[in-house]
């Protein structure tokens, strides 16, 4: 591995994040109702001009700095390169949210060095709230160390979760969804994986769940969830991947991880 300065990494993520993050919030602030560029998946998963300049901006200010550096991005696809960094890139994480100026989106910007994360940027520009981490050196808050919470009961935990685009998928997710609501304390549905992670790392979640999450969704937010304490992986001793990303504070992982393994939630 070349000797690359982590830290160096991270600065350069959240100047691009604080920058990307202001465009978006701006052209936000500027329109009563945000058009939508274009669809994806479903006609529900959407696309904004913002979503595209932003990603676009980041491209422009990383490479800038390391022009050898591959990207991954949600929207402008594989980018290749010959250095050992590839950055990880979801301009607008949230979008639908976004789209409806629910001030709870996020910039989500992660640097793998020989696949492995070992820096995540979450910037949510509508509260101004900044989330980094280095693996190995914990979790900050807009600088200030964070943490997950001491939740050792189920039943008074806290859950995030997530649906996916496909009508398909969201009925078996709400199937899943229906058995958990009763044996803990509560559920919320905040509609952006990147923040729901950093809301667990800084104790504003017990636990958070979803099916179906792409890598940019969850680069970032996943190494923060880590480094403030918490469990994250998959199912079944599983990696956090597209079956399942799930993050909770030690206390009542396992026994959260055996239930969603019971009711089969890595399978709707
Ligand atoms: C979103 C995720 C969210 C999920 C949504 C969507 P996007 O990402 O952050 O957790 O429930 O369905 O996938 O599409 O806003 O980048």
């Amino acid at each position: 591995m070349q000797d690359i300065d982590v830290k160096s990494l991270v600065d350069l993520a959240v100047s691009a994040a604080h920058e990307a993050g202001a465009l978006a919030r701006d052209r936000r602030r500027a329109v009563e109702r945000m058009a939508v560029a274009a669809t994806k998946s479903t006609p529900t998963d959407v696309v904004t001009e913002s979503d595209t300049a932003a990603e676009q901006l980041i491209r422009d200010r990383l490479l800038a700095v390391r022009p050898g550096d591959a990207i991954h991005g949600e929207e402008g696809g594989h980018s290749a390169g010959d250095s050992d960094v590839v950055w990880v890139v979801d301009p607008i994480d949230g979008t639908v949210n976004y789209l409806y100026g629910i001030p709870q989106y996020a910039v989500s910007i992660a640097a793998q060095v020989d696949a492995t994360v070992e820096a995540g940027v979450v910037y949510n520009p509508a509260s101004d709230e900044t989330w980094t981490a280095v693996r190995g050196s914990g979790a900050l808050l807009n600088g200030e160390p964070i943490a997950v919470t001491g939740c050792a009961d189920l039943s008074l935990a806290l859950v995030g979760t997530g649906f996916g685009y496909d009508a398909g998928r969201r009925a078996r997710q709400a199937a899943v969804l229906a058995e958990l609501v009763p044996v803990v304390r509560d559920i919320r549905r905040a509609g952006s994986a990147a923040l729901d992670l950093c809301a667990v790392a800084s104790g504003r979640l017990d636990a958070y769940y979803e099916r179906g999450l792409n890598p940019w969704d969850r680069a970032a937010g996943g190494l923060i969830a880590a480094e403030a304490g918490a469990v994250v992986s998959g199912l079944y001793g599983q990696p956090p991947a597209e079956a399942m990303t799930f993050a909770a504070t030690p206390g009542i992982a396992e026994d959260l991880r055996a239930l969603l393994e019971r009711l089969g939630a890595d399978r709707v």
